[in-house]
């Protein structure tokens, strides 16, 4: 590798043509020793070059079906690790930009979660009380967390179903990294706001009384995505004033809200599901990420069914707009040459344990 390899320098003086051509050759070249899986959130010069494209649930579950030597995410660094766990030992996963994070992910850290479980046991025991369950957006390791304490992991696809497991497992669930997703999916299956308490790290037991965690269900930690944080409830308001017939459509990881607001909630696979079936001339307004919103606006335009992004400003995951052309073709061109950058390997017993939770899941959503 380094010195040796395709360097990373030599596309930038590349169009958009050249690098799409050259992606194609090294794709071609490789045949099938290789997948490519695409998040809708990717743009779409990297996203056209993808055998499949979804959530990162069901590319997840592509992961653990391909026999194909090399796994290249275009995606964030938890759906890389994830394909790691859930493919054979001698599968190499890749991410094409190892800047490619999920700052959701980070809000979360194993440290700070054993922190909580310790703290709670000045309360209650969480191993017989709690079923801690981890958003798919966060580390290996807290996958392996949930493994070994009795937990699971969910997608915002099949969050319902994951609570309602959890809740026949414990009374109580430890949900992170992201509140909103908890909070949303929680309130939607019956549980009181009350019951929900967010649980601030910088404060003795969280900041709650023990009456406050005694009686609650949810333990939300205090995570969100600041790309779906920036959607407010005043822009379906002003949507809909001028659009009273408007559909909303929105993803669960944006604020209470404008879930409360929105006609339907539901992740990227279930918006871009509804929103492609709709009626000719119907409108949407659609909350999440802007390089899918725009996929979705410019395939439906031809068929009468108009989408409008939520917000006025851009709301971009900036991570996933790492992966670029060039490191996509940076990282084919050396797997041409048997060199393989920036693999994603998660230790083996850590992904053992994680995969207890993952499988879980798989089982619960199937
Ligand atoms: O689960 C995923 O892939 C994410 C990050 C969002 C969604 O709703 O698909
Ligand atoms: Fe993470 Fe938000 Fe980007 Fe999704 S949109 S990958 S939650 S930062």
């Amino acid at each position: 590798m380094g010195t040796t390899g395709v360097a990373l320098q030599r596309f930038t003086e590349l169009d958009e043509q050249q690098l799409d051509t050259r992606i194609q050759a090294a794709r071609d070249a490789l045949g099938d020793r290789l997948v490519i899986l695409g998040h809708h959130y990717q743009r779409e010069e990297v996203f056209r070059h993808a055998d499949f494209t979804g959530d990162s649930l069901k590319l997840s579950r592509q992961a653990a079906q391909t026999n194909a030597e090399y796994i290249v995410f275009c995606g964030v660094h938890f759906m890389a690790e994830v394909a790691d766990i859930m493919s054979s030992p001698e599968q190499i996963s890749i991410l094409p930009d190892l800047n490619a994070g999920c700052s959701m992910a980070d809000m979360a850290d194993l440290e700070k979660v054993e922190d909580v479980w310790q703290e709670l046991s000045e309360v209650l025991d969480p191993d017989e009380k709690v079923t801690p369950v981890t958003y798919i957006n966060s580390a290996a390791d807290l996958k392996a967390f949930c493994g070994r304490h009795g937990g699971i992991v969910c997608t915002s696809t099949n969050a319902p179903r994951v609570l309602e497991w959890a809740f026949r497992q414990r009374e109580k669930v430890l949900f992170f990294p992201d509140q909103h997703l908890g909070r949303n999916t929680g309130y939607n299956m019956g549980v009181p706001l009350e019951q929900m308490v967010v649980w601030d790290s910088t404060k003795p037991l969280g900041g709650l009384t023990r009456q406050q965690i005694r009686e609650a269900k949810i333990i939300l930690w205090n995570g969100f995505c600041s790309v779906h944080q920036m959607f407010r409830p005043e822009h379906i308001d002003q949507y809909k004033a001028r659009y009273p017939e408007a559909k909303v459509i929105s993803h669960p990881e944006c604020c209470f809200e404008v879930c409360q607001k929105s006609d339907y909630v539901g992740s990227t696979e279930y918006i871009l599901n509804t929103v492609s079936s709709a009626e000719a001339g119907s409108r949407w307004l659609v909350g999440t990420e802007l390089n899918m919103v725009s996929r979705l606006k410019e395939q439906l335009e031809p068929k009468g069914v108009a989408v409008q992004f939520m917000s006025p400003m851009v709301c971009m995951c900036s991570t996933m707009f790492r992966i670029d052309p060039q490191h996509l073709l940076w990282t084919l061109e050396n797997l041409v040459e048997d060199r393989v950058v920036n693999r994603i390997a998660v230790p083996e017993e850590e992904a053992a344990q994680a995969r207890i939770a993952l499988n879980r899941m798989f089982e619960v959503s199937a």
